[in-house]
C-alpha cells in the first residue's frame, strides 16, 4: 500500500556518498576535487529527495488512512522528520556549491574538501534521529493492509474471542489466525469477496477489527483504537458478532452493551449475528450461525447481498 525505500542511517548515507566520491579520479587535482564534492552532493541530495517523495502526502489521504497513520506513527512527527530531511538537502547543496566556488578561486583543495566533508557530515548527523524515525515509520507503514476506502466494506466487530476471524475466513479470501484466546487479532485484517448479479461482479471488502471491549474511548489501547477508526470511516455494513455460549469468556450483557454503544456512535446498517450456535443452544433471537459446523453461513451470505444491494 505504501511502498517506501529502505531508509539509511546517517552513517550509512555518509558511507554511500563518500564511497562514491572516493572512486572519482582525475589527473587534474582541481577537477577531481570538484567532482568529488559534486558526487557527495548528488548522492545525498538524491537519497533525501527519494525518501521525502516516497512518503504519502498526508493532507490528501483519506481520513481513514490519515487517522490510522496518526495513531500508529504520528502525522506531525512524520511531517517534522520529512521537513528536516528537506532542510538537510538544501544545506548540503549550499555547502557543496560554496566549496566548489572556492575551489575555482583558491589552490588549497585538500583543505577545502576536508572542510566541506566535515560540514556535510555534521548536517547529516543532525538528521540521524529523523532518519531513524522514518525508518521505523516505514516498517509500520509496510504492515498496514491494503484497504480501499471506496470499496463497499463490511466490518466484523464484537468482543474478543467471539469468532470474528473464523467468520472472516469463511466469508472471504483472508486467512487470519484463529485461536482460543482473546486478542488474537492485533490489527485490522482484510479479505475480499465478490457479489455476482446479472453478469455484474461487485467487489466487497470484509474486515475484522480487533476485539473491542465495552469501555470508554480514552481507555482503549492502540489496537482497539484501530477498530474504532475503521468503524468511523469505512463500513457500509457492520456484522456484530455475539457469542452467547460464554466460550469467549465475556458475558452476553457486556457484549450487548457494546452493541448499543456501536449503534449510538456509528450510523451504519448492522446485522446482529449469534455465532457458536452449535454450543450456545440458541440463547438469543438473533441470526444464528456456527463457524464450526457451517450452519447459517449461506443464509448470512444471502442477507449480506440483500443489504448491500
Ligand atoms: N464451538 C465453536 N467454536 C467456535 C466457533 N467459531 C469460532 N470458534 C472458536 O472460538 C475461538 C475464537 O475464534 P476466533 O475466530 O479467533 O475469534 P476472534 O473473535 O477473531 O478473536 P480475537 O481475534 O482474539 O478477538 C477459537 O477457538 C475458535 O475455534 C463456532 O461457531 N463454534
Ligand atoms: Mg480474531
Amino acid at each position: 500500500m505504501f511502498i517506501i525505500p529502505r531508509i539509511m542511517t546517517a552513517d550509512e548515507l555518509l558511507d554511500m556518498a563518500f564511497g562514491r566520491a572516493k572512486k572519482i579520479r582525475d589527473r587534474d587535482k582541481k577537477i577531481m576535487t570538484m567532482n568529488k564534492i559534486k558526487a557527495v552532493k548528488k548522492g545525498l541530495h538524491d537519497a533525501l529527495k527519494n525518501y521525502v517523495r516516497a512518503f504519502p502526502s498526508f493532507d490528501n489521504l483519506h481520513p481513514f488512512h490519515y487517522e490510522l497513520l496518526d495513531l500508529l506513527i504520528g502525522i506531525n512527527e512524520m511531517k517534522k522528520a520529512l521537513a528536516s530531511l528537506e532542510w538537510a538537502k538544501r544545506k548540503i547543496d549550499n555547502i557543496a556549491n560554496y566549496g566548489i566556488k572556492r575551489i575555482r578561486k583558491e589552490e588549497n583543495y585538500a583543505e577545502i574538501i576536508k572542510a566541506v566533508y566535515g560540514r556535510i557530515s555534521s548536517i547529516v548527523y543532525e538528521i540521524d534521529d529523523s532518519l531513524k524515525f522514518l525508518g521505523d515509520a516505514r516498517k509500520k507503514l509496510g504492515k498496514i493492509p491494503s484497504i480501499s476506502p471506496n470499496v463497499p466494506t463490511i466490518i466484523i466487530a464484537g468482543y474478543p474471542n467471539v469468532g470474528k476471524s473464523s467468520l472472516l475466513s469463511l466469508l472471504s479470501t483472508a486467512r487470519p489466525k484463529i485461536a482460543s484466546y482473546p486478542f488474537t487479532t492485533k490489527g485490522i485484517i482484510v479479505g475480499h469477496f465478490y457479489i455476482e448479479r446479472n453478469h455484474d461482479r461487485k467487489k466487497v471488502q470484509v474486515m475484522e477489527v480487533p476485539g473491542l471491549l465495552d469501555r470508554p474511548d480514552k481507555d482503549r489501547n492502540e489496537i482497539e483504537k484501530q477498530g474504532i477508526i475503521a468503524l468511523r470511516y469505512l463500513p457500509s455494513l457492520i456484522i456484530f458478532l455475539i457469542d452467547a455460549s460464554f466460550h469467549c469468556g465475556y458475558s452476553l450483557e457486556n457484549q450487548l452493551h457494546l452493541l448499543e454503544e456501536i449503534k449510538k456512535f456509528f450510523d451504519v446498517d448492522i446485522i446482529i449475528v449469534e455465532n457458536k450456535a452449535d454450543i450456545s443452544k440458541g440463547k438469543t433471537s438473533y441470526f444464528k450461525i456456527s463457524c464450526k459446523t457451517g450452519e447459517g453461513i449461506e443464509e448470512l451470505r444471502e442477507e449480506i447481498k440483500k443489504r448491500l444491494s
